[in-house]
């Protein structure tokens, strides 16, 4: 036998040596307090098309929609917004009596309080007034707010403009005898117009009837642009995303809280247009979600709806939605995709109150981000993300500094097979899939070193961890 027959057999026998992962510390304020993340921060936004009944007459917003119900559940959903460019499409019918029936039966068995937009384009302020009405004098638990009109900037030519239209719905619809505890939130602008939720704060300032700010954002801007899904992930994934939300946030949220507003992003995505195939649908879209979710709340906003659907409205027509949360299945009932695994991760760590972000030694520069947060009983959720990627992505080997308040830790990895940020399927949380009937992954126990009080634990480039610090 000679050399270079031999060769192949090296090449598959050989192992094929790994970067060993890179250490990295992370300390937890422990001792720190912050702000609550609101219960209903988690949410999802659909569009008002679907609140219709379909062909059949059935209702997909349904009390007998009983998996959907249940995914709703099994995600942490909350908060069910209503909206999208259905809503202001005159081709497009305005959702009556027998629907909103449906829909707020469906909302509070989940239970979960709904955003409902009304139309502004061409639209007409005694009917949306009727139709508050009717939702308040039936609904009002069940509420949180109307937002009027979905992206007013692409229709109303300057902000004052679209403030006079809403001030004049707000009129019709609190007005005596109509529904004079119903609140709105506004101006639920593309992201391009953040400077109308500003001006909105200013002009609404002491007015509770407006009850948030509400923003869209889609960072990417439009998924029918992207060319280079490869490249579109990694940016995605990369900290000049980050910075966007910080400027974004910063030019509309100090003045929004300035004025006693809490703010929401109502509708948002990683790109708009139904998103991006090959990068919305993929477990890249799972770790920016994770970020994302973490982000905002670390940020102060009351919460996020991702917007979701088989089909999304881009403009007037209809495209396939890639950054679903969850599609149905042929035979019926629901797959949860790439972000769905993102709201139950977050979840898992996020019911209680953000701390300080937790001290990092990161000598290697990792493109790593932690969220730290106390539970009620005192616990600490710490949330991991290793958002390397590509073929120079590093595992992160993290240190967590537990003190000695803290036993044990239990944890769930988010990873998708063979930590390959492109998949679109086989998506795991702690080594199991989410169905819409509940996640069957399993949490796995961590030890801290007795001496050290330290844990460790391996985080592949590319992957996520929920790490919950159970104390003595
Ligand atoms: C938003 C619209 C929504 C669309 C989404 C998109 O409000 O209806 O589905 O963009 O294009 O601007 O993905």
């Amino acid at each position: 036998m000679n050399w270079p027959s031999l060769l192949p057999f090296f090449l598959v026998l050989s192992p094929v040596i790994a970067a060993p992962p890179v250490p990295v510390r992370v300390a937890m304020q422990a001792d720190a307090t912050g702000p609550l993340i609101p219960s209903d921060f988690s949410g999802l936004s659909f569009e008002t098309q679907l609140v219709l009944a379909d062909a059949q007459g059935h209702h997909f917003f349904s009390p007998d929609n009983k998996r959907l119900i249940s995914l709703f559940r099994t995600l942490g959903i909350k908060s069910l917004r209503i909206g999208g460019n259905t809503t202001d499409n005159p081709a497009i019918a305005v959702p009556r009596s027998p629907d909103l029936d449906q829909l707020f039966a469906f909302a509070r068995a989940v239970p979960a309080k709904v955003i409902f937009t009304l139309r502004l384009r061409q639209g007409d302020p005694t009917a949306a007034a009727t139709t508050a009405k009717y939702v308040m004098d039936r609904y009002a638990a069940d509420m949180t707010c109307f937002a009027i009109g979905n992206e007013p900037n692409i229709y109303a030519k300057t902000y004052r403009e679209y403030v006079a239209s809403l001030k004049t719905y707000l009129s019709a619809i609190t007005g005596e005898g109509v529904a004079p505890t119903a609140t709105i939130c506004g101006p639920s602008t593309t992201p391009s117009h953040a400077d109308w939720a500003r001006q909105l704060a200013g002009d609404f300032g002491g007015d509770r009837r407006l009850r948030f700010i509400s923003q869209h954002e889609y960072p990417g801007n439009s998924g029918s642009k992207v060319t280079d899904p490869v490249g579109a992930r990694a940016a995605m994934l990369s900290p000049a995303w980050v910075e966007e939300y910080g400027k974004i946030q910063q030019s509309f949220a100090p003045e929004a809280a300035a004025h006693g507003f809490p703010f929401r992003l109502e509708e948002t995505n990683n790109f708009y247009n139904g998103g991006a195939k090959g990068v919305s649908d993929t477990f890249a879209a799972t770790l920016w979600a994770l970020d994302y979710l973490h982000w905002w709340a670390a940020h102060d906003a009351a919460g996020l709806n991702f917007h979701t659907g088989d089909y999304v409205a881009k403009a007037d027509e209809t495209t396939r939605c890639w950054y679903a949360s969850f599609w149905t299945k042929p035979g019926g009932g629901y797959e949860v995709r790439p972000i769905g695994y993102a709201l139950k991760a977050f979840e898992m760590g996020s019911m209680g109150r953000h701390l300080p972000a937790p001290t990092l030694e990161n000598p290697g520069r990792l493109n790593l981000t932690t969220y730290g947060v106390r539970l009620d009983d005192g616990s600490l959720v710490v949330t991991l993300i290793n958002k390397e990627c590509g073929q120079d992505g590093r595992g992160a080997m993290v240190i967590l500094e537990a003190g000695p308040r803290f036993g044990h830790a239990l944890y769930v990895e988010l990873a998708a097979p063979n930590n390959d940020i492109a998949a679109t399927d086989g998506i795991t949380l702690g080594g199991g899939a989410i169905a819409e009937d509940g996640w069957i992954g399993h949490w796995s126990r961590l030890e801290r070193d007795l001496t050290t009080h330290r844990l460790q634990l391996e985080l592949p480039a590319g992957s996520a961890a929920v790490v919950h610090l159970v104390p003595n």
